[in-house]
């Protein structure tokens, strides 16, 4: 739906496809057109690269706008799609493999001057006994990274020998079960780090700019909960000079679209890259509330071979952006909450975004991720964000699922969030110092959404 917004006012036509499961979609009522490509299993259907694109080449399109799930990231799509005469909204396939390519992406930054983590070396490792020896030699605690993988899928923290030995085969077989690859990555693990992203335009003249940064430290299982624009603890200089390292990362490849140069942050203002996604991603909206600019309808032009049409110093941070992923799912249980959806009513107001495709008598579907709807807001400073934040998911009603506003609302209201203090360890803090659901005294209107 988002993508089909930039295309009406660009005067773009738009083809959605679904799976069988998605037939009652909004955006399937949404687009101009739209097409069934298969059963509900993701295989069968998102994942079927000659499914798309004999879809796309069926309507005429001329272009694919992969989204942010599924084939995004998937550079043999990337590259069906081109050799069948079709733009793919993105960057080329070899950047896409590339970046995808955790060991490799790392030396070519290391070698570009951009800083990384004490890490493998080499291609990545398949074997107990050499990760063993990689590990020791790094020194405790380490962090197992799927090298094809990226987002925490096959991610294990390791403290000691023992749990690296335990460890290692599951992570590895977590890798070949979601990446197809048994190659692992060993990483330094920094404990209280936050989770900086830059988001990068590029066109293919090589012109590269940034959009400054996200900062995503509030994540669940590697599943981000909450993300903010800007980071509360960057200073102007150490923005610029973040920035500059994320132009760099992308200008050593000759990358081209969007990108997100995604670092960790230390207390003490050091600064590491750790992987690059090369798609839009979920959080974007937070950079456009605080840059005023459309970067789905950026990503589209810079597709259409267009130069950047803003410079750097152009480039200006205004206020404070929030968002919320609110999640079917089960607050107590933390399990997906399929349903059929009754009541529903999205906030509004002066600062208030909601990206949505609920509606009521919709049914979740089982079979994706549970991400139902994302609130944005915006205002002029970070205080004033929360407040309207709050606000808007107080007045936020969903009956027929469970949904994770009240965990929302409890991480706006803590002190160390509303301080600016939160690191990745964040939400597992949260947890383990959790009350018992009874406690939590039930707000008068989400009330039925808790
Ligand atoms: C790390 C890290 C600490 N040290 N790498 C998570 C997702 C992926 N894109 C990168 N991630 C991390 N990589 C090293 N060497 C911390 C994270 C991380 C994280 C880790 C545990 C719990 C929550 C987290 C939230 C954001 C990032």
């Amino acid at each position: 739906m988002r993508i089909i917004r930039a295309c009406r006012e660009l005067g773009i036509p738009t083809v959605a496809v679904y799976s069988t499961a998605d037939k009652a979609a909004m955006h399937v009522r949404m687009a101009d057109e739209s097409v069934c490509i298969g059963p509900p299993a993701a295989q069968d259907s998102y994942l079927n690269i000659p499914a798309v694109v004999s879809a796309a080449i069926a309507y005429g399109a001329d272009a694919v706008h992969p989204g942010y799930g599924f084939l995004s990231e998937n550079g043999d799509f990337a590259e069906a799609c081109h050799r069948s005469g079709l733009h793919f909204v993105g960057p080329r396939a070899r950047h896409i493999r590339l970046m995808g390519d955790k060991p490799r992406a790392l030396r070519i930054m290391k070698r570009a001057g951009v800083p990384v983590l004490p890490g493998s070396e080499g291609n990545g490792v398949t074997e107990l006994r050499e990760a063993q020896a990689q590990a020791k030699a790094l020194g405790y605690p380490v962090l197992i990274k799927a090298a094809a993988g990226g987002g925490g899928k096959g991610m294990r923290i390791v403290r000691s020998a023992e749990e690296l030995t335990r460890m290692f085969p599951l992570a590895r077989a977590e890798s070949e079960a979601a990446f197809g690859s048994r190659k692992m990555y060993l990483e330094k693990f920094l404990e209280r780090a936050r989770h900086v992203e830059f988001q990068i335009l590029a066109d293919n003249r090589r012109n590269v700019i940034h959009l400054g940064e996200r900062d995503c430290s509030i994540q669940r299982r590697h599943q981000k909960v909450l993300e903010e624009a800007p980071c509360p603890v960057l200073t102007p200089r150490l923005r610029e000079k973040m920035g500059k390292a994320a132009v760099r990362a992308a200008e050593v490849v000759g990358y081209s679209n969007v990108g997100t140069v995604e670092f960790l942050l230390t207390p003490e203002g050091e600064f590491y890259f750790i992987e690059m996604n090369t798609r839009i991603q979920v959080e974007h909206g937070v950079t456009e509330m605080v840059t005023g600019v459309d970067l789905v309808k950026e990503s589209l032009l810079l597709a259409m071979g267009e130069p950047l049409r803003i410079r750097q110093r152009q480039v200006r941070l205004s206020g404070s952006a929030i968002e919320c992923r609110i999640y079917a799912e089960d607050p107590d249980l933390h399990l997906p909450s399929p349903g059929v959806v009754s009541n529903h009513h999205s906030p509004g107001g002066l600062g208030v975004r909601v990206e949505t495709a609920l509606y009521d008598g919709y049914r979740v579907p089982v079979h994706y991720d549970p991400l139902v709807a994302k609130l944005i807001v915006h205002a002029e400073h970070r205080e004033l964000a929360i407040a309207r934040c709050k606000a808007a998911l107080r007045e936020y009603l969903i009956d027929g699922i469970k949904t994770n506003i009240p965990l929302h609302l409890k991480i706006l209201e803590d002190p160390d969030f509303r301080s600016g203090h939160v690191a990745t360890d964040f939400l597992a803090r949260y947890e383990s110092r959790a009350e018992p659901a009874a406690e939590r005294a039930p707000r008068r209107q989400h009330a039925r959404a808790s």
